[in-house]
């Protein structure tokens, strides 16, 4: 073992700065490159990475104390290294930020390696350009909640940034109001750090070669995938969201809807009506789900962003999107003023918005304005999912493929037809009993809609 000093190296252009945060005491084991010491001068502030690895002996400097290039920070007790045993070889001479401490005790340093990179390749060009100032409590804080302080503007005395500013800054970001680097990059589609999870701190994705494992083909993702995805990504992301799971009985209204169905081929071909017009269940849980959005007017709101989501919007329209499947991904039509419509006038909008999807041929303004969305795979198949919420909405509802289940009365198990229903919420505007009184409504409601008029 010997022992070595530590010294600020290179800091460019800075005659003197301050040490404002310790992030080593005497004892820690430090790796090659792990920070020691924050400094701030005037316009910036940096971290002074370690050189070598090794123990901390001592430390040679206290918050608050002015440092400059080649001011001893602390000794460092580092392994001895013999150069292929022709022992113990000086440091070299050229690496004025590594000395031997004059420790007359200790054996000479041996064969130490160069110094390792100089404060230049550490720093941030950001941390460089001008960070402001912010105590070593304040970059703590931020450090914890992820807050980039390159990003931010202080309010103190010369920008300073106090705890205020982080706070308001993170709230501003989760309101949507503000926008960091790093999500611009997650949801900016195609964008370099879109798909490698840096800027939410996580390890990068994997970078595999398929190739390596057998034939592969690349196919570049359709724009509304790419679109979709990015909402998606900070939807999932951004919004504390919980699902609910529930079961409709939908046995009577199926057979409504099968002979509404029947009657309206009927008239349609002894002319009395310009054509069938095919009710779909979607239809009925849409004037469900407004019956539902009337009563827990929390589900037809939206945080407010202007004021940091310290207010909720309750809408008093009911524009009720529907997820429609398309050959270049999804789309949401919107179903505007729902709850003024009949389910004939909802089924004919809904499949005129379909086909308008899956054609490619959706306005803008016919997928905007949702206030509350229902996502159906009741076409398809399964059981039941967990849908993403729609930002700004609150809440989305996924339905599944019906099924005939027992269902016990009190006496005897029945033949029912159970309509699965998933129930998305966020948690920061709707509580769970809210949530599982929404869909106990909404039950009630598909079970038998004279509810409704109650
Ligand atoms: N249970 C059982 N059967 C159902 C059902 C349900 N919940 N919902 C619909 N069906 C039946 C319909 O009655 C119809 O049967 P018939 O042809 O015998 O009458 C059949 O399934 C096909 O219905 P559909 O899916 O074409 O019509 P729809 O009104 O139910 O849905 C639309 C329209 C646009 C929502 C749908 O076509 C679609 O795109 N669904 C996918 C949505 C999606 O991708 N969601 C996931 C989003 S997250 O990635």
């Amino acid at each position: 073992m010997s022992v070595i000093e530590i010294k600020v190296p290179d800091i460019g252009d800075f005659a003197e700065v301050t040490v404002i945060e310790l992030m080593v005491k005497p004892g820690d084991t430090v790796r090659a490159e792990q920070s020691l010491i924050t400094v701030e001068s005037d316009k910036a502030s940096m971290e002074i990475p370690c050189s070598h690895s090794g123990v901390v002996k001592q430390l040679k400097v206290g918050l608050g104390d002015k440092v400059k290039q080649g001011s001893l920070l602390l000794i460092l007790e580092v392994a001895d290294r013999t150069d292929s045993g022709s022992g113990p070889v000086a440091k070299p001479a050229a690496d004025p930020m590594v000395v031997p401490a004059p420790a007359p005790s200790s054996p000479p340093p041996a064969n130490l390696p160069p110094a390792e990179p100089r404060l230049s390749s550490h720093v941030p060009q950001a941390a460089l350009g001008g960070l402001p100032h912010a105590s070593p409590s304040v970059r703590k804080f931020a450090r914890e909640l992820g807050v980039p302080l390159t990003e931010m503007k202080g309010s103190g005395p010369k920008g300073r940034i106090t705890e205020a500013d982080v706070q308001g800054f993170t709230r501003s970001v989760m309101a949507g109001a503000v926008q960091t680097a790093a999500i611009a990059a997650q949801v900016k589609p195609g964008a370099a750090g879109a798909s490698d999870g840096a800027g939410l701190g996580l390890i990068p994705w994997p970078r595999v070669d398929f190739a390596k494992f057998g034939p592969v083909e690349r196919k570049e993702m359709s724009r509304i995938k790419k679109i979709s995805g990015a909402n998606l990504l900070r939807n999932a992301v951004m919004i504390p969201a919980v699902t609910n799971h529930d079961d409709a009985d939908i046995t009577d209204l199926e057979a409504f809807r099968v002979s509404t169905n029947l009657e309206s081929e009927k008239s349609a071909k002894s002319g009395q009506s310009a054509g069938p017009v095919k009710v779909t269940m979607l239809a009925f849980l849409i004037k469900a789900c407004v019956a539902a959005l009337k009563k827990f007017p929390e589900f037809n709101s939206s945080l407010d962003a202007e004021s940091d989501n310290s207010a909720l919007v309750y809408k008093q329209y009911y524009h009720i999107g529907f997820a429609a499947d398309t050959p270049s991904g999804l789309m949401v039509p919107v179903i505007k003023d729902a709850d003024k419509k009949g389910i004939f006038q909802i089924s004919q909008e809904m499949s005129e918005l379909a086909k308008k999807a899956r054609d490619g041929k959706l306005s803008p303004a016919e997928m905007s304005g949702a206030s509350f969305t229902i996502s159906s795979l009741g076409g398809i198949g399964g059981r039941y999912f967990t849908p993403i919420i729609n930002a700004p909405e609150v809440a989305i509802l996924g339905v599944c493929k019906s099924t005939m289940a027992p269902v016990w009365d009190g006496k005897a198990f029945q033949p029912r037809l159970m309509l699965p229903l998933s129930l998305t919420w966020d948690h920061r505007v709707i509580d769970g009993a809210t949530a599982a009184r929404f869909n106990v409504y909404l039950g009630q409601i598909l079970g038998d809609f004279r509810r409704v008029l109650l």
